[in-house]
């Protein structure tokens, strides 16, 4: 089976082996997910060391096509997984960098460097990319792709002057084109196709998509490139995380014809859906499990459960490969709110539905982020059929969006806390660059901040006219605190079990997490298990003595508080654990 997937579609090793003095050598660098200035940030609680990483399946994507249609070898370098594993504090980071580079590389010339920009924070990254690539290897041509780059063009190019051209949108027929090309910087200059240049700006072209049609044509990932050790979960949450665990992510489409008005996705993979046959899906998946031993999987399209017949197609094929399924980017609650689906669902591999729930208040899905669904009894509905099958059911919400009342907001508070969700996910509404609320917000002027690394999903970079940035963060922390620690719906219902799931991941990623002990010691007590009740005490006390931000957590809650002075905590002004803000993932 091994050796026929291989071969059916074109993946990969024996491509590498093709050497002859007209290989290309194409180097992807993938700049690491946090801003720089907390990588370089001395204080600890900043997300330094915190970096949540998957695999990075545009590059891989990429590099699987090259393979297959051009003599080119492919070398990843995922900053992140080097960041957070080698780079120590106080380690200047062009040195690094180029130390990666380097030993990544090891003899020979690269041809191409590909910058993989998918998110705004990597903003900072660019030009020490660029131009450490440039003085390492000579005559390389640096291209930039992804979504940062497709959406903030003159942005990129005026961070990173060194970077020679932009890829809009998908990458592969553009990149292909680009390394078969005579010479590659007349090919940029010239080809609109996929390619953006500083000039085709100044001459106003109007770029335009190239993409591959029929993703059947896309070979596997080149998986080989990367160590699937490297990408062993960091929260529960993208992928299931125990030690026998491995996790690939999938994503067996591409496009949303939906309109949602906090989301990017669209101007990378266009409106108009393209998906892989359910052959072709199952094929990648013995793949994986065989050659990697992958036995968790993250479905990341944008919308997987849109194309009905096809989902339950690939879930029955599924349920007879005993692998875990995970949907960590939000499944559409509009196309689950059956038995048949969720039973599907279930017996494919599926424990913890992550829900898109997004709001609880009809108006606000529907005139505020233009959902395509606006009923919440849905969420009911769904949440209650889940539960029914003993599945977990989390929820991803998000508050403070130009239009949304205050009102509004604390009915959606109050709605995550009634609808029973085993954990929620609270972000605050962020202006992505080539979201229609990127667009609301520059035109009315109300960006807090303009800098690419500010837009986080915990920070409040839009100015409300009710409420100030800091009460929406206070609130969005309090929230989360409330609903998954405080009233967690597992702790009251007699699931304690259920309930330390969340529990002890919180404390794992967050030690002095002094709620997640409080309530650990909680379950403990209703599973009578007195010693490590006991120990979680014990930590509870330890981080609400060492910490005035835990403490007054604990008095605003009505925690118990001893050895701290009561009078002396204060309840106002708390910020939360830095990391716990940074990461919206976390709880
Ligand atoms: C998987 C995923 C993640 C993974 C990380 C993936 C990784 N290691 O690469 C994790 C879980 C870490 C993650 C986190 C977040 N994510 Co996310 N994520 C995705 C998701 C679902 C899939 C990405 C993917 O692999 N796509 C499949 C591949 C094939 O496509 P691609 O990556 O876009 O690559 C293609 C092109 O971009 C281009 N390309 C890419 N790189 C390069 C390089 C070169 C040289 C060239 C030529 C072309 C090129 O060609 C590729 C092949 O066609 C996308 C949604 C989406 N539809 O893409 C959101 C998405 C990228 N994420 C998004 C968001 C908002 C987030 C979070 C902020 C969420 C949160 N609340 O915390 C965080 C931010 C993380 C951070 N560090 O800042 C937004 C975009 C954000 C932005 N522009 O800043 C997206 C678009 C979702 C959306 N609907 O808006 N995410
Ligand atoms: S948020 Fe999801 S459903 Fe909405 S447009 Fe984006 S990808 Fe589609």
């Amino acid at each position: 089976m091994q050796n026929g997937i291989h071969k059916k579609n074109g993946a990969t090793n024996g491509f590498d082996k093709l050497k002859s003095k007209d290989m290309k050598h194409v180097l992807f660098v993938v700049p690491p997910g946090v801003p720089m200035q907390d990588l370089l940030d001395p204080d600890p609680s900043k997300s330094f060391g915190y970096i949540v990483s998957s695999i990075p399946m545009g590059v891989l994507s990429l590099g699987g096509y090259l393979r297959k249609h051009s003599n080119t070898k492919v070398t990843i370098l995922d900053m992140n997984v080097h960041v957070r594993d080698e780079m120590k504090r106080g380690m200047d980071w062009n040195a690094f960098l180029k130390e990666c580079m380097l030993k990544k590389v090891g003899k020979g010339n690269i041809d191409i460097i590909g910058i993989s920009a998918i998110f705004n924070v990597n903003a900072s990254y660019l030009e020490s990319i660029a131009s450490v690539g440039k003085k390492v290897f000579s005559g390389v041509t640096v291209v930039a792709g992804g979504g940062l780059p497709s959406n903030l063009p003159e942005e990129v190019f005026r961070l990173g002057p060194s970077i020679d051209a932009i890829a809009y949108g998908e990458g592969e027929r553009p990149l292909l084109n680009l390394i078969n090309a005579k010479d590659r910087i007349q090919h940029l200059e010239t080809e609109t196709k996929g390619w953006i240049t500083k000039k085709s700006l100044i001459e106003k072209k109007k770029p335009a998509h190239d993409f591959v049609f029929d993703l059947d044509e896309i070979p596997f990932k080149s998986y080989d490139l990367v160590d699937f050790k490297n990408y062993k979960n960091l929260t529960r949450y993208h992928g299931e995380k125990n030690q026998q665990t491995v996790t690939a992510s999938l994503m067996t489409s591409r496009g949303c014809p939906y309109l949602c008005n906090f989301c990017s996705s669209h101007t990378v993979h266009s409106r108009k859906m393209r998906f892989n046959s359910p052959g072709r899906v199952i094929d990648e998946v013995r793949y994986l499990k065989e050659v990697h031993g992958v036995n968790v999987f993250c479905i990341e399209d944008d919308l997987f459960l849109v194309h009905r017949k096809r989902a339950l197609d690939i879930f029955e094929q599924l349920s007879k490969e005993n692998v875990t399924l995970e949907f960590p980017n939000g499944m559409s609650v509009f196309h689950m709110n059956d038995d048949v689906m969720i039973d599907a669902l279930k017996a494919a591999g599926l424990k913890m539905a992550t829900l898109a729930v997004e709001s609880g208040v009809e108006r606000v899905l529907r005139d505020v982020m233009k959902k395509p669904y606006t009923d919440s009894n849905i969420v009911i509905q769904v949440v209650e059929r889940l539960r029914r099958k003993n599945l977990y059911s989390r929820a991803f919400f998000v508050v403070g969006f130009p239009g949304e009342t205050k009102e509004e907001i604390r009915q959606t508070v109050d709605f995550s806390k009634n609808t029973g969700f085993n954990w929620i996910i609270i972000s605050l509404a962020s202006p992505i660059a080539g979201s229609d609320l990127y667009e609301e917000c520059k035109q009315k002027g109300i960006l807090i901040s303009e800098s690419l690394e500010d837009f986080n999903f915990s920070r409040a970079n839009i100015r409300l006219d009710h409420s100030s940035p800091e009460e929406m963060e206070a609130l969005r922390y309090e929230t989360t605190l409330e609903v998954n620690f405080v009233d967690n719906y597992d702790l009251n219902h007699g699931a304690p079990k259920q309930a330390l799931i969340g529990f002890k991941d919180a404390a794992e990623r967050i030690p002095a997490h002094a709620f997640a002990h409080y309530f650990s010691a909680k379950a403990y007590e209703q599973l009578g298990d007195k010693k490590e009740m006991d120990i979680s005490m014990a930590k509870y006390y330890d981080s609400i003595k060492k910490s005035v931000q835990w403490a007054g957590y604990a008095k605003k809650f009505g925690l118990p508080l001893i050895g701290v002075d009561n009078k002396k905590i204060d309840t106002k002004n708390l910020k939360g654990d830095g990391r716990f803000l940074v990461d919206g993932a976390v709880s």
